[in-house]
């Protein structure tokens, strides 16, 4: 006996789609990703060196030195193409190093600020940095011999923002994490053109020996880490026709239902989009069957589901043939 498509109904596509989604196994994968980066750029403002760059060097500092100067430091992270541009942040964390600290008996409170104008990060590599190349960020200036700084080392409000981001103490040598950095990240993620990353300072700069050296990203072993933990995820759940949450079988009977159709939406099985509902349509489905919305992800075995869709094409192009007919 031969093998006839058109002969397949509809119910029997409901029981062979019910077998299959029965034989399949399912594994099942966690809605929220981590991801952990190092700076795109970091550097050091130095007070009295009002005109040097440290961007090359193997740390940062910050706090105010021993003669009552002040070392401030800006960190920046790139997340376009590390993150879903849709993705929502649930956290997010900056760890540094503490790899040398003067004076560990003054601790301080050390604090993240949102800068809020752009700077170039420079090469100079030293301890107190060195004279600063055209474009590269000093004390001074946010592109020496370019742009300057609202004020010497950077204005509060203008420069940098009103509020701290994190704040976290200080002490010996160690790493220190600063936390509840999701709003900043989200912000940076909705619109790139304003991520201009942090200043990282002694929050009141008002005791001497409180500076510490913090490994940059130049040191590769113990370069500052961000953690983002996300979600991602579109506003709608793709292969969702009947938008209750979970792609199903509900959906999959939607989507035969107008399998072919012209001018179709999303909730006629259209999830691509393009106006017809077809096989691309079906992939989707196939693709996020047993999704639920910020929940865990069954991803069924693809085979046995591609057969289906190939069904459900033989079957609509055969009923639309027997259709034509009729007329
Ligand atoms: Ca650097
Ligand atoms: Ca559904
Ligand atoms: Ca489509």
């Amino acid at each position: 006996m031969s093998f006839q498509p058109s002969s397949i109904s509809a119910s029997s596509y409901l029981r062979i789609f019910l077998l299959c989604a029965f034989c399949c196994e399912f594994s099942f994968i966690a809605g929220a990703e981590t991801i952990q980066l190092n700076p795109v750029a970091d550097t050091t403002l130095l007070e009295e060196f009002s005109d040097n760059n440290m961007g090359g060097h193997t740390h940062l500092a910050a706090g105010l030195t021993r003669t009552g100067n002040s070392r401030r430091a800006l960190l920046r992270f790139d997340l376009e193409g590390q993150i879903p541009a849709d993705a929502a942040i649930l956290s997010a964390e900056l760890t540094l190093d503490v790899t040398l600290a003067g004076n560990t008996n003054n601790g301080a409170m050390f604090e993240l600020l949102r800068v809020l104008k752009d700077w170039e990060e420079g090469d100079k590599d030293s301890n107190l940095g060195r004279a600063a190349e055209n474009g590269e960020a000093t004390w001074l200036s946010r592109r020496h011999q370019g742009e300057l700084w609202d004020s010497p080392g950077m204005q509060q409000g203008g420069d940098f923002a009103e509020a701290a981001s994190s704040m976290t103490f200080v002490g010996d040598l160690g790493t220190y994490t600063w936390t509840g950095l999701e709003g900043d990240v989200q912000s940076w993620l909705d619109d790139s053109s304003t991520n201009f990353g942090w200043l990282f300072k002694d929050q009141a700069e008002s005791t001497n020996q409180t500076a510490r050296r913090f490994a940059s990203r130049e040191d590769t072993a113990r370069a500052p880490i961000l953690t983002i933990e996300f979600e991602a995820g579109p506003s709608f759940l793709p292969g969702d026709a009947n938008e209750d949450g979970v792609v199903g079988l509900e959906d999959f009977v939607i989507l035969k239902d107008n399998f072919g159709a012209t001018n179709a939406t999303r909730q006629l099985g259209d999830f691509n989009e393009d106006g017809q509902v077809g096989l691309d349509d079906f992939v989707i489905l196939k693709d996020n069957f047993g999704t639920t919305e910020g929940n865990a992800v069954p991803e069924p075995s693809s085979a046995c589901l591609a057969l289906l869709g190939l069904l459900a094409i033989i079957h609509g192009s055969r009923q639309a043939v027997r259709l034509r007919r009729s007329r």
